[in-house]
């Protein structure tokens, strides 16, 4: 067991179905663009290892499943860390050809204005079946081209400029054809990229009453790379440029063969995506930060509404932010020079879920305990709660004697909804500092 209260606390608040949160519009937005696929809301999200890992082929020694980047319950349990997990029980249900399932998810992550350990995914899967084009007298392919030819046209520019298919970093599966990749990827691009510009049509049209925001003027720039998910391949994430950067919205691919066989539909083949509810929403409404999600204040509430026009979100004024650093010495262990096999990742890259590379470096904090930089951000999240703005690495150094290590952590406390005292945010840091040497045996600088 690894999950702090306040994280299960979460798990109550429902927010992708409650009536007029931006969540829950932005989920809806996104399903009438999917006409006919069956959904799911209340999936729980207590699941097994199983579910979460097994069942999509994780690997057994993926950082994924490790402690420092999934909750769990117990050793067999867990909090989903994405929709996925629901994935083999739906293809098993067979009860349509396309599904979506908006849900809450639950990750160890970093903190910054994009990243929060509990956020929504959607998931979507559309399969088709090789008997029912045999029954038809057309091959998988064709069926599925009419099937494309149906998804409403657009006119952006979308970057993609890898083949769909690629023998070493991108392969198709055994079981399938050049041909049936082709269709069933042309289906699954069209399909987002219709809702992305779906969304941004609607954000776009979104008047603010006030001045216009720039960046919803510019014209929307969409790409797709190249990915690797345990249970797609190909596989494909699709990236938006947003205020100045790329962010990536949503990864896909071309479901494993197996997960379908193992789930009693060995004739079906199709796609799966799995998106952040919160970046899209953060792109329909101008939202700036990924915290206001929770936001119970009716300031952020009222701006959205179900029935009137997408609204732009308008910031109600910025609180100054408060910077604060801690250094600290990493104790170093025997086993540390040779390489605990534990990493520290750069803030804002999440590895659960999906393989993302992350920088590594071996350290250790105390002996039988590597360090892991998520251990800072829970902390943090622990003594700070939503005051927490973001916790980035600012600092590492290595002591040309010792070896020792060192990092300097910079802690920006911020509250959206009021002005912090020097006081207060003097007395959080504290508790921070003191928490990271009781919890994770460091030395403070
Ligand atoms: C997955 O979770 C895969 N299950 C997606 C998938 C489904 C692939 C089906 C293939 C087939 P990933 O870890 O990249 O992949 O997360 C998917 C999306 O969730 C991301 O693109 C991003 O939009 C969002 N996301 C990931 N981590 C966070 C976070 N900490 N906070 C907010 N949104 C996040
Ligand atoms: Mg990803």
């Amino acid at each position: 067991m690894n999950t702090p209260s306040s994280i299960i606390s979460a798990i109550p608040r429902h927010l992708h179905t409650q009536p007029d949160h931006p969540l829950t519009i932005t989920r809806q937005l996104i399903e009438s663009r999917f006409p006919g696929y069956k959904t799911h809301n209340e999936l729980f999200p207590v699941v097994s290892v199983h579910q979460n890992f097994d069942s999509l082929g994780f690997p057994p020694d993926h950082i994924g499943r490790s402690r420092t980047d999934t909750y769990y319950l117990n050793k067999d349990t867990v909090l989903r860390t994405h929709t996925s997990a629901h994935q083999a029980d739906t293809f098993r249900a067979n009860e349509s050809e396309g599904y979506l399932i908006s849900a809450d998810v639950y990750r160890r992550d970093a903190i910054d204005r994009s990243h929060y350990p509990v956020f929504h995914q959607m998931e979507g899967a559309r399969t088709w079946d090789r008997r029912t084009a045999e029954k038809e007298g057309k091959t998988l392919a064709q069926l599925v081209w009419d099937d494309v030819a149906k998804i409403p046209k657009h006119n952006i520019e979308v970057a993609d400029p890898n083949p769909t298919i690629h023998p070493e970093r991108n392969p198709l599966q055994a079981t399938h054809s050049a041909e049936e990749v082709e269709a069933i990827a042309a289906h699954l691009k069209r399909s987002l990229e219709d809702v992305v510009v779906a969304i941004f049509n609607a954000a776009k049209t979104a008047s603010d009453a006030g001045s216009p925001s720039a960046d919803a003027d510019e014209p929307l720039k969409v790409r797709w790379v190249e990915a690797y998910f345990p249970f797609t391949s190909p596989s494909w994430e699709l990236e938006v440029f947003w205020q100045g950067d790329w962010l990536e919205v949503l990864g896909s691919g071309i479901v494993q063969q197996s997960i379908l066989s193992n789930a009693g539909v060995p004739d079906r083949l199709g796609w799966a995506f799995g998106l952040g509810l919160e970046r899209i929403a953060m792109l329909l409404y101008s939202i700036p930060d990924i915290r206001l999600f929770w936001s119970t204040d009716t300031r952020f509430l009222s701006q959205f509404s179900a029935v009137a026009p997408i609204k732009r979100f308008v910031p109600f004024s910025k609180y100054p932010a408060c910077f604060k650093d801690v250094s600290f010495w990493l104790r170093t262990t025997s086993s540390a020079a040779g390489g605990a096999g534990h990493r520290v990742s750069p803030s804002g890259i999440s590895a659960s879920g999906s393989a993302s590379a992350s920088a590594s470096a071996t350290v250790s904090a105390i002996p039988g305990q590597a360090f892991h930089e998520n251990d800072v951000m829970e902390i943090a999240r622990e003594v700070c709660g939503e005051v927490v703005e973001d916790v980035r690495l600012v600092d590492e150094f290595v002591h040309p004697k010792t070896g020792r290590k060192s990092l300097c952590y910079r802690v920006n406390y911020r509250s959206l909804e009021r002005t912090l005292t020097n006081e207060e945010a003097n007395e959080l840091h504290e508790r921070f500092r003191q928490q990271l040497v009781d919890k994770l045996g460091v030395e403070l600088r």
